[in-house]
């Protein structure tokens, strides 16, 4: 029903908006009613009639308004004029950066009270819910882009507290290319498309972007992030969060003290292989937008855990590193994640353009209890933030709209600008005043003001980075050895393919030189890729980021000796996450007429029942026959899906299916397609036969023994069996034992 803005006395025009009024989410918590608060705004038009913005009602919206029937139009319609004229306004510019992203509604709440880290409210109180919306995007990309571009994804949480909004905007790498926000725009220019032909769309694979990085060793250890699967997500609910910046958490006593801010998947952290990603883009360049919101609309609600790195003061300088450089993480083995609540989230948006697009984030909307450090990175963003929404929203009053809008009560002398909603009623507008009785007077700290973290600062100003600011690469190779060997085959893969793309010879080889900086068989290897002889020297000065008065060799990059250096990070390498559940999977069922139909239902009821999503691709749309004579429906024909749409692929038997789908070339390519992918493999009867990696493919099914890693089936194995052997690989993600073998399946 639509939502009716009359009331019974009045014409219902008045609008409260100052108080905090309760609200309950999908499973039944009280929360604060930020979800309620947008009540008033939302529209369905059903059952109501169709109107101008003015609310008269439109009695033709067929033929404009002209002189006689063929006559001319008249610039009398009104109805006409508003209706084109709103749509010539329809667009507003996007993004500079993470243009293309999508959104959902959900809540946090946390485990136990904060109260000894910080004055947060919302930390506070295990009962209280804290409603927040949640946007996920790509960076480099247009906002018609692929999902799967590989590049860092945003992972920006807003959350309406009771004492207003705190904006943790951060990206799925704990790490950021740069030092210093004046470097923002030319990473940005760099990494754009090229502006004399604007190519390649949402790519790193181009000139300026490696020219750039291999003049700035400070992106060295950035770079071995997104050169890594960590660049191209499963699912945006399949990815970690990080604050990156160290920020400052104060408590009541005004302690404060250092943290990191982490986002845990409880789904693990998983990635697709790029093979994969450069398929999914022409076939569902979507991909992830559409996975996250069929998981929250089947109620497989995504869910992250908070954690908290948390630093003493008098530890700031205890590290080899600096903790303001935002291009350094705090190794997990030096300081652990203690995981403080829970994210979920369990609404899709009513409305992509009103909430998705015109939500806006900020570092700096923070509350009590939550301070800044000195990050020269975020010191920047704490000013782009604001301006960068003038711009796209139009003005001084972005605030203003429904999803921007705090639960916490607005009262201000800031007034008018563009598109202001609110109707202030008092005479005066400044401060101090008396006409108004002093109102809105400060508040105190016991009230809630905040108060700026009295951080002690005695410098020369100085246009300079920290000293431990120049280790470039330690943390780099850290990375790198830290990763298991398909990790470390995929960075090597993906460095080839991008630095391949490169024209410029010269750019090639001098960030094929600064990776021997990383790791000498890390570059031997990538050099091989690109046919070059040996790796590169890079003649010193590596940093060529230098004033122009600057002396190269304090700007250099250094290698610091760490007195305890650490090997590995076992948390860096993605082959140690959570692979424990099968839920929300997709399976595809292959299948013709003819198939054995106790095995599909059976399958899909296995599946389903373990929160697995199961779906019948065949040759053509419409019904299968099955064996029994029952009809089986077809989600999905060949022509509309490919298997790397999927997490796995079942065959079930039926002598007269599984001919079909062996006479047919698409149906073979989708078995071969997931065999590459290392994605689990399963058949029962015939259907054992198609599955590449299994030794029975050409004869009688094999033992268990003689199979490959994630191909199952087979033997005596009846299908419940298979479907709990599938539902084991499918938790498992990939086997990636299979890889060196399946990289050679041409498909
Ligand atoms: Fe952003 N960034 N950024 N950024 N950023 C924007 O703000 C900027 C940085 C991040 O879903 C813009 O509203 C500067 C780091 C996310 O709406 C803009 C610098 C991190 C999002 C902007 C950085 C981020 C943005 C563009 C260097 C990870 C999307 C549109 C000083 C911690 C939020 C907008 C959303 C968006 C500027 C660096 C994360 C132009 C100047 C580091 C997740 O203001």
């Amino acid at each position: 029903m639509a939502t009716r803005r009359r009331g019974k006395q009045t014409n219902g025009s008045k609008r409260k908006n100052d108080h905090v009024k309760n609200g309950t989410t999908a499973n039944g918590d009280v929360t604060n009613g930020k979800l309620e608060a947008l009540d008033p705004f939302r529209e369905s038009g059903a059952d109501e009639m169709l109107t101008t913005n003015q609310g008269t009602r439109i009695n033709d919206n067929q033929n404009s308004l002209k002189a006689g029937a063929r006559g001319p139009s008249l610039l009398e319609d009104f109805v006409l004029r508003e209706k084109i004229t709103h749509f010539d306004h329809e667009r507003i510019p996007e993004r500079v950066v993470h243009a293309r992203g999508t959104a959902a509604h959900g809540h946090f709440r946390v485990y136990q009270p904060l109260a000894d880290l910080t004055r947060a409210k919302f930390l506070q109180d295990p009962a209280v819910t804290t409603p927040v919306f949640v946007r996920f995007s790509t960076v480099a990309g247009s906002r018609g882009s692929s999902d799967l571009a590989r590049d860092v994804r945003g992972f920006a949480v807003k959350f309406y507290t009771e004492e207003g909004n705190f904006d943790l905007v951060g990206n799925n790498i704990p790490v950021f290319f740069i030092q210093d926000a004046l470097k923002f725009p030319d990473l940005i220019h760099a990494v754009k498309p090229e502006p004399h032909n604007e190519i390649p769309q949402a790519a790193s694979a181009h000139d300026t972007f490696w020219d750039f990085t291999s003049l700035m060793p400070e992106s060295m250890h950035m770079i071995m992030w997104v050169m890594s699967d960590r660049a191209i997500p499963r699912s945006l609910r399949m990815m970690e969060g990080f604050g990156i910046h160290t920020f400052r958490l104060v408590n009541e006593r005004n302690e404060a003290r250092f943290v990191k801010f982490h986002w845990k998947p409880l789904l693990g952290v998983h990635s697709v292989l790029w093979d994969e990603a450069v398929k999914i883009s022409g076939r569902d360049p979507d991909f992830h937008r559409r996975d996250l919101w069929e998981a929250i609309a089947s109620g497989a609600y995504p869910e992250w855990e908070l954690g908290l790195q948390v630093i003493e003061e008098d530890q700031e300088n205890a590290f080899d590193f600096d903790l303001l450089d935002p291009t350094k993480l705090v190794p997990e083995e030096l300081v652990p994640v203690h995981r403080v609540g829970r994210l979920t989230l369990d609404r899709n948006p009513d409305n992509f353009f009103a909430e998705t697009e015109q939500v806006a984030f900020h570092p700096g909307h923070v509350v009590p209890g939550i301070d800044f450090t000195d990050d020269p990175l975020l010191q920047g963003r704490l000013f782009s933030y604001t301006d960068t929404q003038l711009i796209r929203l139009g003005g001084p009053n972005f605030h203003e709209i429904p999803i921007n809008r705090p639960v916490a009560p607005v009262h201000n002398n800031q007034r008018d600008g563009h598109m202001r909603q609110t109707l202030n009623t008092s005479r005066t507008s400044y401060e101090p005043n008396s006409l108004g009785g002093g109102c809105p007077f400060q508040a105190g700290a016991q009230m809630g003001g905040f108060v700026s973290y009295p951080e002690r600062i005695a410098d020369a100003k100085m246009r300079r980075r920290g000293e431990k600011f120049f280790d470039h690469f330690s943390q780099a190779t850290l990375f790198w050895k830290s990763q298991s060997e398909t990790e470390k085959h995929h960075i090597v893969q993906a460095l080839r393919f991008e630095l391949g793309k490169v024209e410029t010879a010269a750019v090639r080889e001098r960030m094929v030189g600064m990776l021997a900086n990383v790791d000498r068989s890390l570059a031997e290897q990538v050099a091989e890729g690109l046919g070059l002889a040996a790796v590169p020297r890079v003649e010193p000065p590596l940093n060529r980021s230098i004033p122009a008065d600057g002396k190269p060799e304090s700007f250099e990059s250094r290698r610091a000796k760490p007195a305890r250096p650490l090997e590995r990070s076992e948390a860096l390498s993605m082959a140690n996450t959570i692979k424990d559940t099968a839920k929300s999977r997709k399976v595809a069922i292959l299948a013709a007429d003819g198939v054995d139909a106790t095995a599909v239902e059976t399958m899909k009821q296995a599946l389903t029942a373990a929160g697995a999503v199961a779906k019948v691709v065949a040759p053509h749309g419409g019904t299968l026959s099955g064996t029994r004579g029952s009809d089986i429906t077809v989600d999905f024909s060949l022509l509309t899906v490919g298997s790397v749409l999927f997490d796995a692929v079942f065959v079930p038997g039926g002598a007269q299916s599984v001919k079909t789908l062996k006479a047919d070339a698409m149906a073979v390519l989708f078995v071969n397609e997931a065999y590459k992918h290392c994605k689990a493999l399963a058949g029962t009867g015939e259907g054992v036969t198609l599955l590449p990696g299994h030794n029975g493919a050409h004869g009688a099914p094999s033992s268990v023994e003689e199979r490959e890693e994630g191909v199952v089936g087979g033997g005596d194995g009846d299908v419940p069996t298979v479907a709990a052997e599938l539902l084991k690989a499918l938790a498992r993600h990939r086997a990636w034992s299979r890889e060196t073998k399946a990289e050679h399946v041409p498909a």
